[in-house]
């Protein structure tokens, strides 16, 4: 890989240069704040040749592009990362040594973006990643949120939300180009004049918002290509100039500042839940807008045949949450752009595809017709219009069944369905992960599929190398270099390489030695931001994710309570030390899964605190978990848990996340769980529980009755008693009742347990068990362990990406030169 040169003199010249103009001080005087935006604005000045010159490359050679459209970016920190992939890191590293400063500290004093929920929004950033190292033109689209993801802090147990001021510094990484703003136009209602027989629509009586772009570069690895992530403000249209309104102008005004203030305010806290807000729906077509607005201009810029947009650009729609994009291309191709309904809807239909994340019912996105069609008049017409017309298609393939019309239509019910209106209108339609797509197909799209099966494939999601092992864990990246050579950064399945020395006596033990120290910076975070004492000669045991019911952090935290009881009534037998470590945020309006936190944290209060038990179980909760201090845990975890509900992961990223990273998954035969398990073999993971055919035919089957469980197992029945005794909730045993009744009782779609937990409850503690084993024979471990690490090349975000450019976008690769300066 081609290696740009390093001007050490100039970059630190730079550096200092920075901190006088911006801050009007020495080196010496500055904050730590301060030098990591001197140091920000130095980086991106060292981007800033090559992203010129990958734009000019672009417009020389014209290649396809595609417009990655998402609701969510969750990028994490810039500066390590960027770093990283113009190949500066060490350089830079010790450049600033040699006056006297930290590069980690400096990273430390970024602030997360966080401009996404989870899985989904982190995918977006290690796609945006991969596009730029294998060179291919693409633009991310998103929102500028002011406020990302909230801060979590943890107060008496509790998880109290605290906004993400993210901004507040100033992001020197950022690019704020107005003289590329749009118009973006909601509500009022459609005039339709007749122009020489031919309609014109005509929106009046509206409320229009600017939208403004901003810019953030997108470093390739080590190839000079710098590709965007362009990410909208919102601008009031008309700044206020008072005198000059009367009345109804100055409302009007108002209203328009309004708009603009709210629109891009905050992120959705909710991940895998749709909580059909006007402002949200706001949100979607305000992005996408601009977007697709910014789209035409860019091609009409070189093309003139407008009817041919498809073969230079490709839509693709993280989630139906862009989905609108199909109607607002309809709307630009018809109404700005004058074509008729079918040649507008060719192109349409060759430029949108749409990727499916998830089958939770409570994600699908319905919205009322009143909702949209006030919202977005002329928008919802042409959705009526594709409704229309398909439904005529599918009475003309099933005639007289007017049930597959109620299941197929895009507007049923008073509400309009936006995963039908992406699949109709898009021309590929795929999931996540190799299982996840088969559900797709034979349930939960199954008469879509049926009808146009040609649309679905399979894209199983991957993960970037360069943040989540060279970035996040530098001991491991070292090792795997020295051991296959450095080919990996770029081309993960040559890790495989490393195979060969799993029964290597010393590189097992260098392997260990490194999770050891990683384990002990692991420790060192917790002792400073939980003040609890961990041991890294114990397993650390690591589940972190979004909080969820389906993610069962429950059963986790039900088997410790098992666990302590076991250790507390066998004080005598022998029990590997096991440090259980949870991280996650859960939606600010989910009870449950507050409360579960709570309980997670009790149970900690409770265990970590009984010196009786000599340390062998310790609880930690990691405060705000989120995509820096993430890096962390996975460099440090020996157990990955993976145990969803089967079927209910669609594929999980986190999960290849520590695989590459030398932990062993714990988990159950769920999204890309299964394919994990195919790589590295089943003697290499711990499976249990469930199936996700058997999952499926229970719950068609109404459920199952956990009172025989509960009735017949005093283990599990001593557990449960547990959560309203006051066990963990002396001055309020009532607390955990909630937990208790939608295990036993009633726990949402009117059944009880409807995630299966005390039904997989034996076979995970059974899993347990066997990682305990494992664990205890050191070179048994170790060679599982680095088995992980050797067959985790499948799941590089560099293979997916790959495959979406092959199977669907079909787009061209491009090489960026650089006239280096001397
Ligand atoms: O997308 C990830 C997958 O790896 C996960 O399994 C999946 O749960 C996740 C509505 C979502 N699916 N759906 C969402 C997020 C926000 C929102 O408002 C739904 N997230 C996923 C990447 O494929």
């Amino acid at each position: 890989m081609a290696k740009r040169t390093f001007n050490k003199e100039f970059f630190i010249r730079s550096v200092k240069y920075n901190v006088r103009t911006l801050f009007r001080k020495e080196i010496e005087e500055a904050t730590e704040q301060q030098i990591f935006q001197a140091v920000g604005y130095a980086v991106k000045d060292a981007i800033m040749d090559a992203w010129i010159a990958t734009q000019k490359e672009y417009e020389k050679s014209d290649p396809k592009i595609v417009y990655y459209m998402s609701m969510e970016f969750l990028m994490g920190r810039a500066l390590g990362n960027n770093l990283i992939n113009l190949t500066f890191y060490d350089e830079v590293k010790e450049a600033l040594e040699e006056i006297g400063l930290d590069l980690n500290m400096i990273e430390d004093q970024e602030p997360d973006a966080a401009l996404g929920n989870g899985g989904l929004g982190r995918l977006a950033a290690c796609f945006m990643d991969s596009l730029a190292t294998l060179g291919y033109a693409a633009y991310g689209c998103g929102i500028r949120y002011r406020y990302g993801m909230f801060k979590q802090q943890i107060v008496d147990g509790y998880q109290v939300e605290v906004p993400d001021m993210w901004l507040k510094n100033g992001n020197p990484f950022e690019l704020r180009r107005p003289e590329y703003a749009k118009t973006v136009k909601f509500g009022g209602y459609v005039r339709i004049e007749n122009h020489n027989g031919k309609n014109v629509f005509i929106q009046e009586g509206y409320q229009s918002v600017l939208a403004v772009p901003v810019d953030l570069p997108i470093v390739g690895y080590g190839n000079n290509v710098i590709n965007t992530l362009r990410i909208w403000d919102a601008e009031a249209v008309n700044s206020f100039e008072l005198d000059r309104f009367d009345k109804g102008e100055y409302e009007k005004a108002v209203e328009q500042e309004n708009l603009a203030r709210n629109l891009v305010e905050v992120l959705y806290p909710n991940d895998n839940h749709m909580a059909g807000k006007e402002l949200r729906l706001k949100q979607q077509y305000f992005f996408v807008s601009a977007s697709v607005q910014e789209a035409i201009a860019k091609y009409k810029k070189n093309h003139s045949d407008i009817r041919k947009f498809y073969e230079k650009a490709t839509f693709q729609l993280n989630d139906t949450h862009p989905t609108v994009a199909v109607a607002e291309l309809m709307r630009i191709l018809m109404d700005e752009e004058g074509l008729e309904w079918d040649e507008a809807w060719d192109v349409t239909t060759k430029t949108c595809a749409y990727t499916n994340h998830t089958i939770m019912a409570e994600a699908l996105e319905k919205w009322p017709i009143e909702l949209f069609s006030r919202l977005l008049p002329r928008i919802y017409q042409i959705v009526e219009e594709i409704n229309r017309r398909f439904v005529i298609e599918i009475q003309k393939q099933y005639p007289n069944n007017y049930e597959k019309v109620k299941k197929m239509a895009i507007i049923m019910d008073g509400q309009v369905k936006m995963a039908h209106l992406a699949i109709v209108a898009g021309y590929s339609v795929n999931g996540v992960a190799k299982l996840h797509t088969e559900i797709l197909k034979k349930r939960e799209l199954k008469d879509f599929y049926e009808m146009m099966p040609q649309k679905f494939n399979n894209k199983t999601n991957g993960i970037t190398q360069r943040r989540f092992l060279l970035h996040g864990n530098p001991l491991l990246a070292k090792w795997v270099t020295e051991h296959v050579g450095d080919e990996w950064i770029t081309d993960l399945p040559r890790i495989k390489g490393l195979a060969v020395y799993v029964d290597d006596e010393k590189a097992q033990h260098e392997f260990m030695n490194i999770k050891y120290q990683n384990k002990v910076r692991l420790a060192k975070y917790i002792k400073e931001h939980n003040g609890i004492d961990v041991d890294p000669r114990s397993i650390f045991d690591v589940q972190v994710k979004r909080l969820h019911e389906y993610k069962r952090q429950l059963m986790n935290i039900l088997h410790v309570m098992y666990l302590y009881n076991q250790i507390k009534e066998h004080p005598e037998k022998d029990f590997y030390p096991r440090t259980f470590i949870f991280g996650a945020k859960a939606a600010a309006g989910y009870m449950r899964a507050k409360l579960t936190i709570k309980l997670i944290n009790s149970v900690a209060d409770v265990v970590n605190n009984d010196a009786s038990i000599n340390g062998k179980l310790k609880v930690v909760f990691i405060e705000d978990y989120r995509v820096s201090n993430a890096e962390w845990i996975f460099a440090a975890a020996d157990v990955s848990e993976q145990i969803s509900t089967a079927s209910k992961e669609a594929s999980g990223t986190g999960n290849m996340k520590f695989m590459l990273n030398g932990a062993v998954t714990l988990g159950t035969m769920d999204g890309a769980n299964v394919e994990i398990v195919e790589e590295v073999g089943e003697e290499n993971a711990f499976i249990f529980g469930m199936s996700a055919d058997e999952v499926i035919d229970l719950e068609s089957k109404g459920g199952y009755d956990p009172s025989q469980l509960f009735n017949t197992d005093q283990e599990i029945r001593h557990v449960l008693m547990q959560l309203i005794n006051g066990e963990y909730a002396p001055n309020d045993p009532e607390r955990f009742r909630e937990l208790y009744n939608a295990l036993l009782i009633d726990g949402g779609y009117n059944r009880p347990d409807p995630y299966f937990i005390l039904k997989d409850f034996r076979s995970y503690a059974d899993a347990q068990r066997r990682v305990e084993e494992a664990y205890r024979d050191e070179k048994r471990w170790a060679k599982m362990a680095m088995l992980n690490v050797a067959h985790s090349g499948k799941f590089t975000s560099d293979r997916t990406i790959q495959e979406y450019v092959d199977d669907i976008w079909k787009l061209d690769k491009v090489t960026v030169k650089l006239e280096e300066e001397a």
